[in-house]
């Protein structure tokens, strides 16, 4: 009987997205069909990470794959499993990826988006069985279909995204996502391989209990940023920090709290990266109530230059950026 089946609460994603997308009668479908392709994406590079270990195993796994051929890095892989998802689907013109030197451009392609992916973000805690994720923003293109894609394409500030998102590999596996219209979670149930809505219309606290910084580094920080540490510590704020970006954001956002990279004296701009993490993280906390800044400007406003260019960041709860931003005013 459907009782002795525990059946998740909420409506698949598929209809989710189906839902959403009536609500817009001229909306083309693109946009959907691209965030379903994602999703797909997403649920075989979480099927590859849960058996990652058995690589190790000799004989199980070794170094080469089902198919024969060289075991490669789990990030290179999951870059290629969405950089294919997103190919077939049609529906984007360019990628750009954190693991790519430049753009991608999909040349068979009539696309009118562009995405930017951190296919596989927290590399260091991949070996390790650390949660990790995946970080993606999509744009619309501002060349014309069949033109040549440019970097004006690629290089848009965060504020243009239409949608943005990410895959969290954790203890269960969950895609969030925006598309301006506040920010809804969906949890994967593995044996009927499906994601399900679970968060609705998440918002963040308006103040934060967690507090997230490589505090290793805390010689070289700024004065201001020693002294929101130091605050923290006063008020006696828990510290958290997985070094584990979508981890860290994912905790902070649900529970409230605020994720610091800051500059250092080796990392004059921080180690983030606008486009591939920054950017989509931004539009998130923002939609969900929250902030996000360099600790001056708001990283949505934020002109990029360059594909791969850093930012120092400040994310989460709303009271808690803005201490940090007053503490950073004046100070060297
Ligand atoms: P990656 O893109 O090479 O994986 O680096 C990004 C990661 C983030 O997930 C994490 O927040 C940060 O690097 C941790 O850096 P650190 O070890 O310097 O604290
Ligand atoms: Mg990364």
């Amino acid at each position: 009987t459907t009782e002795d089946i525990n059946l998740p609460i909420g409506i698949p994603l598929d209809r989710f997205i189906q839902e959403r997308q009536s609500q817009f009668p001229f909306a083309s479908g693109e946009l959907s069909q691209l965030l379903r392709d994602i999703a797909l994406a997403g649920k075989i590079v979480n099927l590859e990470i849960s058996r990652s270990g058995l690589n190790d195993i000799e004989g199980a796994y070794g170094s080469k794959n089902v198919q024969g051929e060289d075991q490669q890095k789990l990030d290179v892989i999951a870059n290629e499993r969405f950089i294919n998802a997103l190919t077939k689907g049609g529906e984007v013109c360019a990628i750009i990826s954190e693991e790519e030197d430049t753009i991608r451009e999909l040349e068979s392609s009539k696309g009118k988006y562009i995405i930017a992916i951190d296919p596989l973000d927290g590399s260091s805690n991949i070996d390790v069985n650390v949660s990790i994720g995946t970080i993606f923003s999509v744009y619309r293109r501002k060349s014309n279909i069949g033109e040549k894609v440019t970097m004006d394409d690629v290089l848009q500030r965060g504020e243009e995204q239409v949608a943005a998102g990410y895959l969290i590999y954790g203890s269960s596996c969950m895609l969030v996502y925006t598309t301006g219209y506040g920010v809804n979670g969906f949890t994967y149930e593995p044996s009927l391989g499906e994601f399900f809505l679970s968060h609705t219309n998440l918002k963040t606290p308006e103040e934060g209990k967690y507090y997230s910084i490589n505090e290793g580094s805390y010689f070289s920080f700024e004065a201001g940023v020693k002294a929101f540490v130091d605050e923290c510590k006063q008020n006696k704020v828990s510290a958290r920090y997985i070094g584990s970006l979508v981890a860290d954001f994912h905790r902070n956002m649900l529970k409230g709290g605020i994720y610091i990279y800051p500059k250092t004296e080796s990392a004059p701009n921080g180690k983030l990266r606008l486009c591939y993490e920054c950017n989509a993280l931004a539009f998130l906390i923002e939609q969900a109530g929250g902030r996000a800044t360099d600790g001056e400007n708001r990283i949505l406003e934020i002109q990029p230059t360059t594909l791969h260019q850093r930012v120092p960041f400040f994310i989460g709860s709303e009271k808690m950026v803005l201490r940090a931003e007053s503490l950073l005013v004046g100070q060297e």
